[in-house]
């Protein structure tokens, strides 16, 4: 009897010393710090990195609104969105080779906002004149878009507005926020990205989720 007690208590000293042993160079929000590629990275609690703006605390992670998880990997499905501002971060330097405007000048540009496949676009508020193709303008939809269906496809379309008839400079395809298959959101801001001859446009959306 005296054995198996003995080996007892060496097998719950071995379990003890084992794990204070692995968290013992653990920071005060349980941070396990390891270089990776020349990055310091926080293991929370010795395992777990981590993710979608989680924080580490007490070894483990306090997830952002939105996230579940060990590692705040999961998605929770909004219940709806709203988008009020739209980046563009570069579109077509010109117009098959010419200039977007008769003057010469670049395009006069603003974007519209389709949601699903009927009812009329949104509009950004303003539009920018003589856009440099690489500069970035941020644009404001006011009031922003409210879309109760977070899986109804958003499709954008760039124009240059030239006076009495508003030229398309190109259009996006539709993607959604929410993809129900794998239970993934979109980041935000979100990212359309799209080529023509070697050229791009670039939009980033900014959304706010609700849940
Ligand atoms: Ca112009």
């Amino acid at each position: 009897m005296k054995k198996i007690f003995t080996l007892f208590t060496l097998t719950l000293l071995i379990v003890c010393c084992t794990k204070k042993d692995s968290n013992s160079n653990a920071d005060e929000s349980g941070c396990v710090y390891k270089t990776i590629d020349g990055q310091r990275i926080c293991y929370c609690g010795g395992t777990v990195v981590c993710q979608n703006g989680g924080e580490c605390n007490d070894g483990t992670c306090d997830c952002p609104e939105g996230f579940y998880g060990e590692a705040c990997e999961l998605h929770i499905k909004p219940d709806s969105l709203t988008i009020s501002k739209l980046t563009v971060n570069r579109f077509y330097p010109t117009n098959n080779g010419l200039p977007w405007d008769p003057d010469s000048s670049g395009a006069d540009i603003y974007i519209t906002v389709h949601i699903g496949s009927f009812g009329l676009p949104y509009h950004t508020t303003d539009t920018v004149s003589d856009a440099d193709p690489n500069t970035e303008y941020e644009f404001d939809i006011n009031p922003p878009i409210t879309l109760r269906d977070v899986e109804a496809s958003i499709r954008l379309q760039l124009f240059d507005a030239d006076p009495g008839s508003p030229q398309r400079i190109d259009e996006s395809l539709g993607t959604k926020a929410w993809f129900s298959d794998n239970n993934i959101r979109q980041p935000d801001p979100w990212t359309y990205e799209w080529y023509e001859n070697g050229e791009r446009i670039v939009i980033t959306v900014g959304v706010k989720y609700y849940y």
